[in-house]
């Protein structure tokens, strides 16, 4: 196992990659900016380094500082949480070029990943469910009318470079693809410094659904299960349950297998998340690998009972699947978040500021992560994310009434947050009902 693990991110996903060092015996570095000074991931981490001003490019997102903090401290790994660097395959390969340990998959996979158009041939060639579709990046309006005839109307043109729904187009009908492909082309350019855009089947009212994978250095990957994170608003996830209403037992492991075989043999190592879009008809279509660990891991975790950020750093250090897992994965009971945002309710802008009083929530069932604290900062740089509330009960009726009971007792004075949005959502008959898709909050105008 590692000595000593630099945690290359801030916020409640520090904290909680220090708690699973904590945990295994490894010792970790805080890197800060000077915005984070008082922050808890400093105060809680065995030794801090400050790596820049509070501008994320000066600091959490400079590589040359974070490599030298590292460097300095002396670790044997660096966990980069989700955002800033997790997802970034040249910080993953200056690690192993400099004989840190990254901890999350190779860079290889992680650059495999980052280009949306190469991971859907990737995912399609090794069986894994995709749309109907172009297998190539679009080179030309005519090859957009050759693979929207084959694929049927409407198609949904995407940047290879995008992901997380930004650079997207629906195109519902031939006389519209030429310009719809030229509007997608410049945005894809501006936006990612590419306008490489490839084309798919449009579905309509999809449902996220995403599963839960780890794999070790052997070739050997697992499933954990799905989640469900239809509730979305433009594209910010902000409840999430496992599982997904509705799903059965059967379609689970016939997916996990799928992923379990697909993922073990182009080696995808560490934590990943594989999402889907469900149709109507209640098909899955892969969309995109997400090569980190995600901010509604903890869904999974209730539910599982694994400790995922334990496990990726058991992975990272060599172990094999079989030692770092209790035993085969079940589903027990049922688990939803509630990300909690620094937000305005009325224009769901950002609304940093001091928190003034704090008391967060607890009882059986009931799990808090975050950085927040009395006299703490919500800052204007970073993230608007609070705190996570992760509900589990036996079901999920029990689920929502321990969530209603948590955020009714969350003491959080000082700044506006989004738990009235939530506690809406859960008293909404609908949800209630666990019938919902991604147009949920649109449609009820949250
Ligand atoms: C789609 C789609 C419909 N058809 N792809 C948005 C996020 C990005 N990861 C993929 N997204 C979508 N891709 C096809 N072929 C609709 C969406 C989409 C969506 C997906 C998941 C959750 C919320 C969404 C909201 C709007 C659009």
């Amino acid at each position: 196992m590692f000595e000593k693990v630099l945690v290359a991110n801030r916020g409640e996903i520090a904290l909680r990659v220090i708690a699973a060092c904590r945990d295994l015996g490894v010792r970790t570095v805080a890197v800060y900016s000077t915005a984070d000074r008082d922050s808890l991931h400093v105060a809680h981490a065995d030794e801090a380094i400050c790596i820049g001003k509070a501008k994320s490019s000066a600091s959490y997102l400079n590589v040359p500082a974070i490599i030298s903090a590292a460097d300095i401290a002396d670790v044997d790994a660096i966990h980069p949480g989700y955002g800033f660097l997790a997802e970034d395959p040249s910080f993953a390969e200056i690690c192993r070029d400099c004989g840190i340990r990254f901890i999350g998959p190779s860079p290889e996979a992680i650059r495999l990943m980052g280009d949306k158009a190469q991971a859907r041939k990737a995912a399609k060639d090794a069986g894994i469910p995709v749309l109907p579709g172009a297998d190539e990046p679009l080179r030309t309006a005519g090859d957009a009318r050759q693979w929207a005839a084959e694929t049927g109307f409407p198609v949904i043109l995407k940047a290879s470079r995008g992901g997380g729904g930004r650079g997207m187009r629906i195109v519902r009908t031939p006389k519209d693809l030429e310009a719809g492909f030229d509007q997608a082309r410049s945005e894809a350019a501006a936006a990612f410094g590419s306008g490489e855009v490839y084309l798919e089947k449009f579905v309509d009212r999809p449902r996220h659904i995403e599963f839960q994978v780890l794999g070790d250095d052997l070739g050997n990957v697992i499933s954990l299960g799905e989640r469900e994170c239809s509730i979305q608003r433009r594209h910010q996830k902000l409840l999430e349950e496992a599982p997904a209403n509705g799903f059965s037992a059967k379609a689970r492991e016939q997916m996990g297998g799928i992923l379990s075989k697909a993922l073990g043999e182009i080696r995808y190592s560490n934590a990943g998340t594989v999402e889907f879009l469900m149709d109507e008809a209640g098909q899955l279509h892969f969309i995109e690998l997400n090569a980190r660990i995600q901010v509604e891991h903890p869904v999974t975790e209730a539910v599982s009972g694994v400790d995922l950020v334990r496990s990726q750093i058991r992975l990272a250090a060599g172990e094999p699947l079989s030692e770092v897992l209790p035993g085969p994965p079940g589903v027990s009971g049922h688990a939803i978040e509630c990300r909690v945002n620094a937000e305005d309710p009325v224009t769901f802008r950002p609304s940093a500021g001091r928190i003034e009083r704090y008391a967060a929530p607890g009882g059986l069932g009931i799990r808090v992560d975050s950085a927040a604290y009395s006299g703490g900062s919500v800052l204007p740089h970073y993230d608007s994310l609070v705190a996570k509330v992760t509900a589990h009960g036996a079901n999920r009726e029990e689920a929502i009434q321990r969530m209603r009971r948590a955020l009714s007792m969350y003491v959080l004075d000082g700044i506006k947050t989004s738990i009235p949005l939530h506690q809406r959502i859960l008293d909404e008959p609908a949800f209630v009902e666990g019938r919902y898709d991604t147009k949920f909050i649109e449609e009820l105008g949250l």
